[in-house]
């Protein structure tokens, strides 16, 4: 059993393992904007020590606009909806993270175990807490492998159960695009291009895919969901595809290259799993010297910034 004495399960110390900070219950009790936010980005996506600066500036950029951020992670076996500095510190530093998916939550509860949740996790903990905006980088998808290795994110599966908005720059582009938007469309995931007809290409303002529906302001977002609320349909997600600025883009013919070399030096190590999207961030940053990192920034900030001003927003009406 885990060292740690805070670090025993629920059902030894009496309390929930679910845990939600002073101001996120604060922010629902009076129905303020919360935005909750990912941490697998934090402690697997990005290279340190940008990544506690990441962490630090996206919990700022939703107060900023009026709103109250919400890192979620996993420490000592408590499933925490709202860090404080240290916590957030600990995410980004603790080399001992694991990588959460939806399906890791009991076992990490229950062994009092530590990690950082992706989007399945983070979309499920901020749902059963009441949140309902949510903001990241890129979803997971279908991966190109697909034929030979059946990897597909957990993420499309939960987000068609899970009744929360998400605001991302499309899925990876490490993925196979058409196919997750042929899946998200199959699993009932309601898709909408934020100021755009395409779908964005995460590192890329688009991937040359179109999407069926176009919204251009956060009160016509908080509009598809009143009217999904009104509905009263089975729970499922709604993704508003924000493309990140044409000027802070990868170039795209640099990406294709960088691409190509990091989809065949996973193939050649043999890399599987949990471990291949992460093995692909960064021998892209790498090969694109900083520059796709740089892109990737760019789109989980303004990412953030427009969950925030959708959260602000919705919670008017
Ligand atoms: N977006 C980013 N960087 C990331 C991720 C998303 O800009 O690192 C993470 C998310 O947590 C997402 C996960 O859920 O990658 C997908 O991993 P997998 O393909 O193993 O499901
Ligand atoms: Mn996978």
């Amino acid at each position: 059993m885990p060292q740690n004495p805070s670090a025993r399960p629920s059902w030894e110390t009496g309390r929930h393992p679910t845990v939600l900070s002073e101001e996120v219950r604060e922010a629902l009790g009076e129905q303020r904007p919360l935005v909750a936010l990912e941490s697998t980005i934090i402690s697997h996506g990005l290279p340190r020590p940008r990544n506690l600066d990441t962490a630090r500036e996206l919990e700022e950029l939703v107060r900023k606009a009026g709103a109250v951020p919400a890192t979620i992670a996993v420490l000592d076996g408590r499933a925490h909806v709202g860090l404080s500095a240290d916590q957030l510190e600990r995410v980004a530093e603790d080399p001992g993270m694991r990588k959460l998916g939806h399906r890791d939550l009991a076992p990490a509860l229950a062994l009092g175990a530590s990690g950082a949740t992706t989007v399945s996790a983070t979309s499920f903990l901020a749902a059963r807490s009441g949140l309902e905006i949510f903001a990241t980088g890129g979803l997971g998808g279908v991966h190109r492998a697909w034929t030979t290795t059946q990897d597909e994110s957990a993420d499309l599966r939960l987000l068609a159960r899970t009744g929360i908005t998400v605001v991302c720059s499309g899925v990876k582009s490490i993925l196979d695009v058409p196919a997750t938007l042929q899946r998200l469309e199959t699993l009932g995931v309601g898709v909408l291009g934020y100021g755009t007809d395409r779908f964005p290409g995460f590192y890329l303002s688009s991937s040359g895919e179109p999407v069926d529906w176009t919204v251009r302001t956060p009160r016509e977002v908080a509009a598809v969901i009143r009217a999904r609320r009104e509905l009263d349909g089975p729970p499922s997600a709604l993704i508003v595809a924000n493309p990140v600025p044409e000027d802070e883009q990868l170039d795209p013919a640099l990406h294709d290259r960088a691409l190509a070399g990091a989809l065949e030096a996973c193939r050649e190590n043999g890399v599987t799993g949990q471990a291949v999207t992460p093995f692909l961030l960064e021998h892209l940053t790498r090969e694109t010297g900083g520059a796709s990192l740089e892109a990737n920034l760019a789109a989980v900030r303004g990412n953030v910034r427009l969950a925030a001003l959708i959260a602000v927003e919705w919670a008017r009406w």
